[in-house]
């Protein structure tokens, strides 16, 4: 297995209309989840991913599972949890702007997840570890969780990556900058997008962000910086590479998962850490022509036309 990673995904509920949702009559349903966004476009992109979480006993649980497991990411580790439910969240679009995101979550089958969730035999066959800050943010179990999965990762010779997706409607700017230095303290990569790196480390440029991150025990870290592309830094190299153009943004809610999946697949490949950051960049953009999180990943025949076809499905 190329890529391990663990969190919550839940029922996503788009608006067929722009405005309050209170006037909305028509939803799309679909699944979200930062840590299976990013799974589902590995997959794409030709990677083997399993996926740990804890869903509902319920529809929504069966339909996520199945959601991603159609995606040929490994699902074997999900629970199904009789007790909590599968959580939902939903996005209300606004005219020219971002959409706004509604959560319900709170006591859901995810943030039961503890560390018997883990299965350290499966962790070890992996070579990355992808984590998450969402998942440090959904409670305290869910806090070890990321601890004891970094434990596991580090034992077993796993590079650590760790996306802080900071989501400020789960916690606090000073909670999370402490929790999140602290994982990020515990991992080789470190993907923060430019505002997440100034609330951690009281940096502005993402050179200084970078510097501090490096020095807090990080190998590598990129700084991404939307549509100017991203920054990446190591104690020998450090550029920045340019964005991918898009013509129309519809959506920017999963392009920074597309962006970790563009960059591990580079990785994976034994790409350098700039050509790796390309592609990130590359599979950040395709996120952000559709509504959805996942719908606008690429799958590698789009990526590389020319590779043979054995290598696109596996
Ligand atoms: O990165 C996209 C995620 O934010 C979205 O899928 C929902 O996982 C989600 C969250 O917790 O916000």
């Amino acid at each position: 297995m190329d890529v391990v990673t663990f969190g919550e995904t839940m029922v996503l509920f788009t608006p067929e209309s722009i405005g309050p949702l209170r006037f909305v009559g028509k939803f799309e349903k679909t699944i979200g989840g930062a840590e299976s966004n990013v799974a589902i476009a590995l997959s794409r992109l030709g990677a083997e991913v399993g996926w740990i979480s804890r869903l509902g006993d319920d529809e929504f649980g069966s339909y996520i599972r199945n959601f991603i497991r159609g995606e040929g990411v490994d699902t074997s580790q999900v629970k199904f949890d009789k007790e909590h439910p599968t959580a939902v969240f939903f996005k209300e679009r606004q005219a020219g702007d971002e959409p706004k995101v509604y959560y319900y979550r709170k006591g859901s089958a995810a943030s039961q997840m503890s560390s018997n969730d883990l299965d350290e035999a499966y962790i070890a066959q992996a070579k990355f570890l992808h984590i998450s800050g969402i998942t440090a943010a959904l409670s305290p179990s869910c806090r070890d969780t990321v601890f004891r999965a970094i434990e596991m990762g580090r034992r077993n010779q796993l590079t650590i990556v760790f996306d802080p997706n900071i989501r400020l409607k789960l916690w606090s700017k000073e909670e999370a900058r402490e929790v999140l230095m602290d994982i990020a303290s515990h991992s080789d990569i470190v993907l923060p997008g430019i505002e997440e790196g100034k609330i951690m480390t009281g940096e502005s440029s993402p050179e200084n962000i970078a510097a501090r991150l490096l020095k807090n025990g990080a190998k590598v870290v990129v700084v991404k910086l939307g549509e100017k592309g991203a920054y990446y830094a190591t104690d020998e190299q450090a550029e920045y590479v340019t964005g991918f153009p898009v013509q129309q943004i519809v959506d920017t809610v999963g392009a920074g998962d597309g962006f970790a999946a563009g960059f591990l697949s580079g990785l994976i490949r034994g790409w350098s850490y700039r050509d790796a950051v390309e592609l990130g960049n590359r599979v950040g953009a395709y996120a952000l022509t559709v509504p959805g999180d996942v719908e606008g990943y690429p799958f590698w025949s789009q990526i590389s036309p020319d590779e043979k076809k054995e290598e696109v499905y596996r």
